[in-house]
């Protein structure tokens, strides 16, 4: 007998037998009738177990289950209006695979509400929370879709170091790892390799991988081990790879959409698909914004959340803060020709939080050298990477969006760690 989930069950299979696999989620013992809660990866089904129906040994038996146990069940599908899915199975054969025992540490019926810590402290049984499934169900429709998306646009996608010699994004916030005789860290972002890639002669690449970040900060927007979205692109500038991120972001929603109608509906949420091109504002006329409602920051500093909270206020959904002062971004981004004290690059934002920064890139030795130097940085550390400009790197422009922030802002999540499995933040290395 096929296996059959929960949400398969139909018409056709009405006074069949049918067998399902799944977790005892909810028991409920009236006496004289036993209900039993099946729930499988795909929902729920209603297991009736009737005294004067179903045989003696089987109704004592089901009698000692305990929610959470692994079961298997072979029983006859009839219609049930009342039942979830609209069919309850009447079962031949039930059979506990794997008993679980008692208290649970965790209600993944959610009658009993838990705190974050709790939850990720088990998350396996967070996870077993249809609401909670959803959210890593529509995350794979999500890297599955750029994925195909940026394959589709000609780019391929590679695998660079996560063990380093340097810092790419500045020097602080590097996790220090013994390498051998040597120190190395862990890899804050694929920046210096992608750019490579470029000098390599691929054109179009995109990698999707872990970056580390020591963030010394407990917030709930950053992560000390989050997956990154990169691509780099040559023979183009900073608008040519802003056009394919936001038709990136729209594909992905429009991906989720239509084919995570059910996961959306566990997870409680209604999307629309954005419509491209985003708004683009000048850093200049954020900051404008911000100051107009009482944020002081002086010009060239980065944008507080403060800040960013308020010009979120003022913009609808997705949209690019662009131009912005060279001072304020890594060494590696293009400063405008006639106008060097500002530079060719872009955060995208929706509401408050930024998901991706990117830029179109120096690629003339000499003036990264220079831009290194402002940077109050070593160009003797960037060998490899300052070697690529010197024989012929073509110009190019790239971006890296954050996974966790990305699902967080579509699902309206309160927390980025609720958008990965087993979160690494300042506190936590376990699970
Ligand atoms: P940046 O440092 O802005 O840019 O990172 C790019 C995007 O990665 C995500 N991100 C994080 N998400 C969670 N927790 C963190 N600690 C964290 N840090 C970063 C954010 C962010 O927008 N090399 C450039 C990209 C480029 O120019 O191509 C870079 O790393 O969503």
């Amino acid at each position: 007998m096929l296996r059959k989930y929960s949400s398969d069950i139909s018409d056709d299979d009405v006074d069949r037998e049918i067998l399902l696999y799944g977790w005892a989620h909810e028991i409920r013992d009236l006496g004289g009738l036993i209900f039993i809660v099946l729930r499988d990866r795909e929902g729920f089904v209603q297991v009736t177990l009737p005294k004067k129906v179903v045989p003696k040994d089987i109704f004592k038996y089901a009698k000692k289950i305990k929610r959470e146990s692994v079961i298997k069940v072979v029983g006859v599908v009839k219609k049930e209006p009342k039942a979830p899915g609209g069919f309850e199975v009447i079962p031949n054969v039930i059979e506990v695979l794997n008993e679980a025992e008692v208290p649970l540490p965790l209600d993944v019926a959610e009658k009993v509400p838990a705190e974050l810590d709790t939850r990720l402290d088990h998350r396996y049984l967070d996870l077993r929370k249809p609401r909670i499934q959803a959210i890593f169900r529509i995350r794979h429709t999500v890297l599955q879709c750029i994925r195909n998306f940026l394959c589709d646009e000609g780019f391929i996608e590679v695998n660079t170091p996560k063990i380093v010699s340097t810092a790419t994004e500045g020097g602080t916030e590097l996790f220090p790892i013994s390498y051998f005789e040597r120190e190395a860290f862990l890899n804050q972002s694929p920046q210096l390799y992608k750019q490579a890639l470029m000098a390599a002669g691929f054109e179009r690449v995109f990698e999707v991988a872990p970056i580390f970040r020591a963030e010394e900060h407990n917030t709930v927007r950053h992560l000390n081990e989050a997956i990154s979205i990169d691509i780099e692109m040559s023979f183009t500038d900073h608008e040519g790879v802003m056009n394919v991120l936001e038709k990136l972001i729209s594909k992905a929603y429009e991906d989720v959409v239509e084919n995570c109608e059910k996961y959306l509906d566990w997870a409680g949420v209604k999307l629309d698909i954005p419509e491209v091109p985003f708004e683009r504002i000048k850093y200049d006329e954020a900051l404008e914004i911000a100051r107009g409602k009482g944020e002081d920051i002086p010009w060239g500093e980065d944008l507080t959340t403060a800040a960013l909270k308020k010009i979120g206020e003022e913009m609808n959904d997705f949209y690019y803060i662009v131009d912005w002062p060279t001072e304020s971004k890594p060494f590696y981004a293009m400063p405008y020709e006639n106008e060097p004290e500002i530079s060719k690059s872009f955060d995208l934002m929706k509401g408050w939080l930024e998901l991706a920064s990117g830029a179109q890139r120096v690629h003339k030795y000499d003036l990264l050298v220079e831009r290194i130097k402002q940077c109050d940085l070593n160009p003797e550390s960037f060998g490899f990477y300052l070697e690529c400009f010197k024989y012929g790197m073509p110009p190019h422009a790239g971006w890296g969006l954050g996974a966790e922030r990305l699902i967080m802002s579509m699902l309206g999540l309160k927390n980025i760690r609720e958008a990965v499995l087993f979160p690494r933040d300042r506190q936590r290395l376990i699970p």
